[in-house]
């Protein structure tokens, strides 16, 4: 199946030659697509310079910071209209090791509409992470999973891969998450439109160049988005609940 892999950056100049790299000797024939929103440092430009000689590299630049998931939905975009089959979602920081791809791809080729990389199932972890952090992230996954019934231990990972027709049926344009809410919003129409999720296990890695654009508010985001989800579904309001 043609694999896209997605990599959405905001300055990541330290890490992009490393990450590119690593995905082109874990699955020589996937195609990436960086999908960078005008970086400061650079990488958008360093990227452009990488892809004259890398055919399988593309680039999508942005005006501006617009967050993960609307990258993810630009990628997504792009994707379908170049007919990728599958379209696999991939931090530039290298806490997602690009050698656990091809578990990841063999899922889907197998019958999985998404495969999640996820620290939450036998074999999963988070070495660098604190008891606190690990809790936090638990806890949030466990609240996702009760409120929304949906049936996914890592919820809010953000290394996966989906199969592009799974990706079709779903009203991108509706998704309005952008961090950790966008991975449990898509895991979710997934799920809702009778999608196969596996789990294969992964370690996740802290980055150790370049620093995380994450912040409270998108963890806020996301408990306030799935809250939501959940009330609305119970109580349906003015007869149509989605
Ligand atoms: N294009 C784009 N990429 C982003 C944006 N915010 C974060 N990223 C990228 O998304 C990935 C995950 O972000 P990161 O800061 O590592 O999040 P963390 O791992 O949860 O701390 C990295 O590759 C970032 O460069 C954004 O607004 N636009
Ligand atoms: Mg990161």
């Amino acid at each position: 199946m043609r694999v896209l892999v997605i990599i959405p950056t905001y300055d990541e100049a330290e890490n992009i030659a490393d990450v590119v790299g690593r995905v082109h000797d874990a699955v020589p024939d996937a195609h990436v697509l960086v999908v960078d929103d005008n970086s400061p440092d650079g990488t958008g430009d360093l990227v452009e310079a990488m892809a004259g000689d890398d055919a399988n590299l593309h680039l999508l630049r942005r005006a501006g910071k617009a967050g993960l998931g609307s990258a993810y939905r630009a990628g997504f975009a792009w994707g379908a209209a170049e007919g990728y089959e599958i379209m696999v979602e991939m931090d530039a920081d290298l806490s997602h090791d690009p050698a656990a791809l091809p578990s990841l791809l063999a899922r889907v080729e197998d019958g999985a509409d998404l495969a999640i990389g996820s620290r939450y199932v036998p074999g999963g972890s988070i070495p660098d992470w604190k008891w606190h952090r690990k809790a936090l992230s638990r806890w949030g996954n466990r609240y996702a999973g009760a409120v929304l019934s949906l049936d996914v231990a890592d919820a809010t990972a953000g290394y996966r891969a989906y199969r592009a027709t799974a990706l079709a049926d779903i009203d991108l344009d509706s998704v309005r998450a952008d961090g950790y809410g966008f991975q449990i919003e898509m895991a979710d129409r997934v799920a809702r439109n009778g999608g196969r999720i596996d789990e294969v296990p992964i370690s996740f890695t802290d980055r150790t160049r370049g620093t995380s654009k994450m912040s409270g508010r998108i963890v806020v985001e996301a408990l306030v988005l799935v809250t939501w989800w959940g009330v609305r579904r119970r109580v349906p309001v003015g007869g149509s609940s989605t």
